[in-house]
């Protein structure tokens, strides 16, 4: 169906989690709904805070404006604004403009009869995202343990944060995290490049089909997951990619202290080799 009429026929009431019809509208192309209202006022919100925050800086080279969380000393406080207040309300503004985007995109799904499964895969971006500047520095009791909002200075917190570990590749969560981040991007490149050379056969040819691209892969190994397959195998190492991220920071300073290099002890001491 052409995407306008497509558009009209599906463009009708209902589905709203929260506000019934009273924000069940469009602006353009754009569906609002009580969660497109919240989060415009969050994101709008957080905006001017870091702009403010800017401003009581020293600097406006882009690469080196930082809102910086409070010092440790707060612990779990509430800072003054201009000492680490601002990060707070930042941190705030922002955690709830992503749920809210999140929610968003649910009375979508609801709207259109379709899964939550874009909702569910940017739920666990929220939640890396979340671990990072509040499940964490909860945890680990003082709101300074979250990272910097600055392109430089969150590169610094990553390296200083890292190597407090003694170097963080030694970390088993963040190899298994880092293994999915490249799975993902073989499973991406492999599925874009076999989706193009079946639709795109040059000038003239009629395109392939799904049995094009199953017949590729059986005959190079063997083996096709299928046209369906791909996807769901992309979605699983995608979210697990973001979920291990979450899981390597989370552990570190919690339940793990030394060094992520002494976590392979546990190897050498095995028992049938560890008094020779
Ligand atoms: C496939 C298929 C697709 C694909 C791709 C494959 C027709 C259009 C890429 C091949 C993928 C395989 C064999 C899995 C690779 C495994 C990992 C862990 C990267 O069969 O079906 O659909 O796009």
């Amino acid at each position: 169906m052409a995407q306008l009429s497509f558009e009209k026929k599906y463009r009708v009431r209902g589905g709203t989690l929260v506000g019934g019809d009273l924000f069940d509208f469009w602006v353009g192309p754009f569906y609002v709904g009580f969660f497109g209202v919240t989060t415009f006022f969050f994101a709008a919100l957080g905006t001017i805070l870091i702009f403010y925050g800017a401003s009581l800086g020293d600097t406006w080279n882009p690469w080196l404006i930082s809102i910086e969380p409070p010092e440790l000393e707060i612990g779990l406080g509430v800072a003054p604004l201009a000492e680490g207040g601002l990060w707070q309300v930042i941190t705030i503004c922002a955690t709830f403009a992503f749920i809210s985007w999140a929610l968003r995109e649910v009375e979508i799904c609801r709207k259109l009869g379709m899964g939550y499964h874009v909702p569910v895969a940017f739920g666990v971006a929220i939640l890396a995202y979340v671990t990072l500047v509040i499940i964490r520095p909860l945890l680990m009791g003082a709101w300074g343990h979250g990272f910097p909002y600055g392109i430089f200075s969150h590169l610094d917190w990553v390296n200083n944060v890292g190597y407090a570990y003694g170097n963080f590749h030694y970390n088993p969560a963040h190899m298994v995290a880092i293994t999915f981040f490249f799975t993902t991007c073989l499973a991406l490149a492999l599925h874009g490049s076999l989706v193009l050379s079946a639709v795109n056969p040059g000038k003239g040819k009629t395109i392939g089909t799904p049995d094009h691209e199953d017949t590729y892969f059986r005959d190079l190994i063997g083996y096709s997951i299928g046209p369906l397959g791909i996807h769901r195998l992309g979605l699983l190492l995608a979210l697990n990619a973001g979920l291990w991220s979450a899981i390597c920071i989370v552990i570190s300073g919690t339940i793990w202290f030394d060094q992520w290099s002494a976590w392979w002890d546990w190897y050498a001491e095995l028992p049938w080799w560890a008094d020779l």
